[in-house]
């Protein structure tokens, strides 16, 4: 024992070693497939498992078990998974550079992280457990894959990818940070090849329309963020006629959303890696094109459409005729318009578009405003709102109109004429989703020289991942599962022959794509998931993790859930109903980083002072969305408290069961009040405030058992048994040690919340004037919350109140509750 446990008699360390094999036994958070409660499924981000476990998620648990616990208490059948998202990048790199099978890395680390998530108490249904680099898992994963291909939603296709030359390997564009690979910081190239792509742009229009029931149970700012990545605009599609050297033509279709700028087009621009341009460019300008297409290879997505970048380009020797005015404009090739967005051309509007100007100005290219700017403007593109000017030919006129109008009468007539049409348009791209790596769940498809892509019959999944023990991991351009001969080297399943396996494997993302639907039935051999357990369970009531997802991880399962939707799986739409993201935990006002030296070690933190005190100290801290500065808190304050606590249930003097109903008054108020503030905090995920009104009632039992009504006074049993009930969702070794020595066994966590007596809510009372025409004739003891229409019945129906009025009618009845009421008669 320490000194300061021994002062207070309060062995932290000894209670959580007693108490931890109790509940492994008593297993009180098993959910109950066959329950007849209500249920609620209660979800927290599953971890990579690299290294142990770290302040980020103590913090994240200890939140997201507040909700858990609450919702057990409140009655409900709670379903709490845990599991692993134990594919990827962290094992690979690891197993590298230890020379280690990522294997062996992976599952070590995973039963370093269950151990401290059992110590550290969280309310984990662990009969549920899963890691996605199971067999039993993945070989779901692969069948989900096979599925959506047959739907047509995983294809194949060519196309430029961010390369790393060094790592030699595809990556994603949340891997290129500035232009340069994200791990190894060398400058990131486009490279053409073959990957596997899940068609999520499908399902752009419903990841947009499904958001709205999400409004308010969801952070504005991920469901601002899911519809910028989605990025839906309404624009038109123009149809340019090209003049080609040999004098023929072809049409050129532009995409853009400001068709009311059309007038002033005064050239246009192809991307330069489109095969259009290649096609259209005329035979002197070949030459010069194609040395631009080299350096253009070079560079970034992020660098092509950076805005302060210096524009270059190519003309491409001939001219478009601009539908609107017939005037004939150079066609260019640049690198600032992407090939795969769009039409992969523009019609420029250097008028009204800044990169457009910029480029104007670089080669010298006429602009023409069809925007008037608003006063005083002296910018160069005006991308403001205002009316069009310079835009009417012989059959329309704009000019005059605002955006929204011009914009929807040149739309009817390039309809009426023929020249282009209104459309929509999403930012949004195919998932690229292979990946040249080992340790993720392989591509279950079949290469065969003569029936193609063949998926490999669903009898035989899961294709196993081969162990390669010894074999060399280092990326080199193509998958080690490559050079696995014994592996790669199969018989077509459909014609025999002598066909290779697919060697890429998946993106970890398609993985965390669907666990929360394996936790349903996490044992099933024979499906991704029982259809009536996600029925019963699904979907996720509460969902907690950090805001670095607010995009990737929720809009790829909110995809794949409504494939399954679709699929008449599921039968919901959206996977998450309510969402919250957690802060960070900081240091001296920074991200905890090596380099600082400013880490804090849970593990540390927890030798010192507990699990409560840890857990209590992260709830305690703010609101759960605001990032913790570990300087500003104190998680010896929080042990001082959980000690104070701890020692009213040593004081209570009444017996077990003594009857509360002639208790201290104003105790029982405390109590009461206390229970009543805390459900709707709760409910409002306000625990720190909860906290608060905790800490209160254990000074109010305290003044109680000191100096007021005594130990004996069945208010103070009740008051301290409250309080190891509202403290069981913070700090549970605590209260199941208080919810003992109360004389009650095992466990706190599941016995039921509190009822709260509403009379005891009642504040002491205030006293209501009653006058008749302006004349005082009654008083009223009444609720200082009373309402006006129950004041102004009480008024009424007063005795003295009522022989004042006498016959006379009642006009008008003036209440300002709770303290007046003035009748007219
Ligand atoms: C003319 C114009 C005038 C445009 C104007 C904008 C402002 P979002 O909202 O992102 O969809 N654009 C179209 N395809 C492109 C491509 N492949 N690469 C780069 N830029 C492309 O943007 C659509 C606008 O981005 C389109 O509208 C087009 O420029 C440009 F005052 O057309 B706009
Ligand atoms: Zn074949």
């Amino acid at each position: 024992m320490s000194e300061r446990d021994e002062q207070v008699g309060y062995d932290v360390h000894a209670t959580e070693a007693k108490w931890l094999p109790v509940w492994e036994k008593l297993d009180p958070f098993r959910a109950d497939d066959d329950s007849p409660r209500e249920k609620r499924y209660a979800l927290t981000m599953f971890p990579y498992p690299s290294g142990d476990l770290h302040m980020g998620h103590a913090e994240v648990t200890a939140l997201h078990d507040v909700i858990a616990r609450y919702w057990w208490l409140r009655g409900y059948e709670v379903m709490n998974p845990m599991g692993w998202d134990s594919f990827g990048l962290p094992a690979e790199n690891a197993a590298i550079r230890n020379n280690e099978h990522p294997a062996t890395y992976t599952y070590a680390n995973i039963e370093t992280q269950a151990a401290s998530f059992k110590k550290y108490g969280i309310s984990f249904d662990w009969s549920r457990r899963l890691h996605t680099s199971d067999p039993e898992y993945y070989r779901w994963t692969q069948w989900l894959f096979l599925k959506f291909r047959e739907r047509g939603l995983a294809y194949r296709k060519n196309s430029p990818v961010n390369w790393c030359p060094n790592d030699q390997t595809v990556l994603a564009n949340e891997q290129v940070v500035d232009g340069m690979c994200e791990r190894c910081g060398a400058e990131v190239t486009k490279r053409e090849l073959t990957q596997w792509y899940f068609k999520v742009t499908e399902y752009a229009q419903r990841l947009l329309d499904d958001m709205a029931p999400l409004e308010g149970t969801w952070p504005e700012r991920v469901l601002t963020a899911q519809k910028n990545w989605i990025g839906r605009s309404e624009g038109a599609h123009v149809d340019f006629v090209v003049h080609l050297a040999d004098g023929s033509t072809r049409p050129l279709t532009v995409y853009t959303t400001r068709p009311d700028t059309l007038f002033g087009a005064t050239f246009m621009v192809v991307a330069a890696d489109a095969a259009l341009a290649a096609e259209i460019v005329a035979p002197e300008q070949r030459a010069a094109y194609e040395a631009y297409l080299d350096e253009v290879r070079r560079a970034t997505d992020i660098e092509r459409l950076a805005s302060d970048r210096s524009k270059t380009g190519v003309f491409l020797g001939v001219t478009a005729t601009n539908p609107v005015n017939g005037e004939q404009i150079p066609v260019w090739a640049s690198d600032y318009v992407l090939a795969d967005y769009g039409t992969g051309a523009i019609m420029a509007v250097p008028g009204q578009d800044q990169r457009d100007w910029d480029f104007a100005k670089a080669f010298d290219l006429p602009i023409v405003r069809t925007v008037q700017p608003t006063e005083g403007f002296d910018g160069d593109a005006f991308t403001g709102a205002g009316p069009a000017i310079n835009s009417a030919n012989d059959e329309i006129s704009l000019n005059g109109l605002a955006v929204a109008e011009a914009k929807s009468t040149i739309i009817a007539w390039l309809q009426d004429k023929g020249f282009g049409s209104g459309t929509v348009n999403y930012r949004l791209r195919d998932w690229l989703l292979s990946r040249q790596r080992f340790w993720g769940c392989p591509i279950p498809i079949i290469h065969c020289p003569g029936c193609g892509e063949v998926a490999v019959p669903e009898d035989q999944l899961p294709v196993v991942l081969p162990e390669l023990k010894g074999a060399d991991l280092k990326p080199k351009g193509v998958s080690p599962l490559a050079a696995a001969e014994d592996w790669v080297n199969v018989d077509c399943p459909q014609c025999g022959g002598p066909a290779k396996r697919d060697s890429d494997t998946m993106d970890t993302f398609v993985d965390s794509s669907w666990y929360f639907l394996r936790y349903c039935s996490p044992n099933d051999e024979t499906a991704a998931f029982d259809v009536e357990s996600v029925r019963r369970w699904g979907p996720v009531d509460q969902y907690v993790g950090g805001v670095e997802h607010a995009v990737l991880h929720l809009l790829y399962s909110r995809f794949f859930t409504k494939v399954l939707h679709d699929m008449g799986l599921v039968d919901f739409v959206e996977p998450f109903t309510a969402l919250m993201n957690q802060g960070v935990v900081i240091n001296q006002g920074k991200k905890m980083s090596k380099s600082l030296g400013n880490g804090v070690n849970l593990g540390e933190q927890l030798s010192e002072f507990g699990v409560d005190a840890v857990r209590l100290t992260l709830v305690f801290a703010g609101p759960p969305e605001d990032n913790i500065d570990w300087a500003d808190v104190s998680p010896a304050g929080s042990l001082r408290f959980l000690q104070r606590a701890w020692r009213l249930s040593g004081d209570v003097a009444s017996p077990v069961g003594a009857d509360v109903a002639g208790g201290d008054v104003g105790l029982r108020k405390v109590t009461h009040k206390t229970i009543h503030e805390a459900e709707a905090l709760l409910d409002s995920h306000r625990f720190n405030v909860m906290i608060a009104k905790v800490m209160e009632l254990v000074n109010a039992t305290r003044k109680a058992i000191d100096s007021g009504c005594g130990p004996a006074d069945p208010a103070v049993r009740e008051a301290a048994e409250t309080v190891a009930i509202l403290l069981s969702l913070v700090a549970p070794y605590t209260a199941e040690e208080m919810w003992e020595r109360l004389g009650h066994e095992p466990t706190v966590a599941r016995v039921s919340w509190p009822v709260v007596d509403p009379a005891l809510l009642v504040e002491d009372s205030v006293t209501a004037v009653v006058q008749v025409q302006g004349k005082v004739r009654g008083r009223l003891e009444v609720s200082p919350d009373i309402s006006e229409a129950d004041l102004e019945a009480a008024a009424l129906a007063d005795e003295a109140v009522q022989r004042a009025i006498g016959d006379a009618v009642v006009k008008k009845v003036i209440v300002r509750a709770p303290k007046l009421v003035n009748i007219v008669v």
